[in-house]
């Protein structure tokens, strides 16, 4: 299969790049490993037959709904049975987090991604005042990006109604290492909220973390189990993790950001469509090893300066690393290239 071509100014294009589910682990983890020079010539070079620009989205990102989690993911600052500081919050009010829309819009972003602190979702008040979020963030002309955990299909509908476009729900890691990071939940309720998204026509936006202990072959697995689906999500977030006290990883090492950057590469080459997101852990890497994260094939960055409770770069920073990288921000509502 080929992405096909699309026709609007600036618009990326895939027309030479061919769109495969069926890698195995064998080639993806000799991609990682090639020396990585000829790894960023071949990232690079999918790159630009797709994304013919310099472009760079700019997303932003509110916690909606702090802390007070009932699960055990063992990175997440927001888990409630780990004493990280972060204080339980109610859910934000709808015009509360439209404003924060509103200001984000002015800023540059073109999607705002909006986080929940839950498992799952469940009916009633709060899931209507998401809702009315999405079609709030809709109205103001921007995309809508919810991570709220575990969807029902009714749900996921729902949502797409709203004018949902992208919902994530991340894989985190491979299958054989979630259950050292998370027990609360299998992988398999993972997947199964992703399929409903996809079956609802939400976009999907899936990736992971790395630096939390997991081997090479852990993180090509991963990549690999995401560019296994057909279609491939169509925004891969990839996240180094952030160490945060309290949590049971807090003491990890941080990631060698060629590690990264070699990341970001494997998945630009097996998803060459998808957005390739440079997501927490941007504010421990220099302008420089960002720089060649872009160069491997990342063009979306979180902007504004916290994450969901993390801090990220300041916007000063990131203007400085458009204006160095001599990318521009990519403008809302443009063609994408189809991922299948
Ligand atoms: N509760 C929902 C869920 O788990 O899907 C949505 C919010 S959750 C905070 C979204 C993602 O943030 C997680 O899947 C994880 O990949 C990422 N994340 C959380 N804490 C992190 C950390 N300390 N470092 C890096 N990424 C982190
Ligand atoms: C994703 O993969 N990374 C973002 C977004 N999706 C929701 C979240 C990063 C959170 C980092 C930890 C924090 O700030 O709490
Ligand atoms: Fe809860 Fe999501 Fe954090 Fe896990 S990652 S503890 S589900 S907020």
């Amino acid at each position: 299969m080929h992405a096909t071509h699309a026709h609007a100014p600036h618009s990326p294009s895939a027309n030479e790049v061919p769109i495969r589910s069926d890698w195995t682990l064998a080639e993806v983890r000799a991609l990682h490993d090639l020396p990585l020079l000829d790894l960023l010539y071949r990232a690079q070079s999918v790159h630009r037959a797709v994304w013919k620009d310099n472009k760079v989205q700019l997303c932003s990102l509110l916690s909606v709904k702090t802390g007070g989690c009932p699960e055990n993911c063992g990175y997440c600052p927001q888990a409630a049975r780990y004493d990280t500081g972060v204080k339980a919050e109610k859910l934000m009010s709808v015009p509360a987090v439209l404003d924060s829309a509103k200001q984000a819009k002015d800023a540059g972003a073109t999607r705002f991604c909006m986080g929940a602190a839950w498992r799952e979702v469940k009916e009633g008040p709060q899931f209507e005042s998401v809702l009315e979020m999405v079609r709030g963030v809709k109205a103001l002309g921007m995309e809508a990006c919810c991570t709220l955990g575990m969807l029902s299909e009714s749900q996921a509908k729902r949502l797409k109604d709203a004018g949902l476009d992208a919902y994530n729900h991340n894989l985190d890691s491979s299958e054989a290492f979630y259950g050292e990071i998370i027990t609360t939940r299998t992988y398999e309720d993972r997947k199964r909220t992703l399929a409903h998204v996809r079956a609802q026509g939400i976009n999907v936006c899936s990736g992971g973390i790395i630096g939390m202990g997991e081997s090479v072959d852990d993180r090509c697995t991963m990549l690999l189990t995401l560019a296994n689906q057909t279609p491939h999500p169509e925004s891969v977030p990839i996240n180094a993790l952030v160490p945060v006290e309290g949590t049971p990883l807090a003491n990890r090492p941080p990631v060698d950001p060629l590690e990264l950057v070699r990341l970001m590469a494997v998945a630009r080459i097996l998803m060459p469509a998808a957005m390739v997101r440079m997501s927490a852990g941007r504010q421990q890497l220099s302008q420089e090893a960002q720089l060649l994260c872009m160069v491997a094939g990342a063009n979306s960055i979180f902007f504004g300066d916290t994450l969901l409770t993390t801090s990220n770069p300041t916007f000063e920073d990131d203007m400085r690393l458009l204006k160095n990288a001599g990318a521009t921000p990519l403008q809302p509502n443009v063609d994408r290239p189809k991922v299948s």
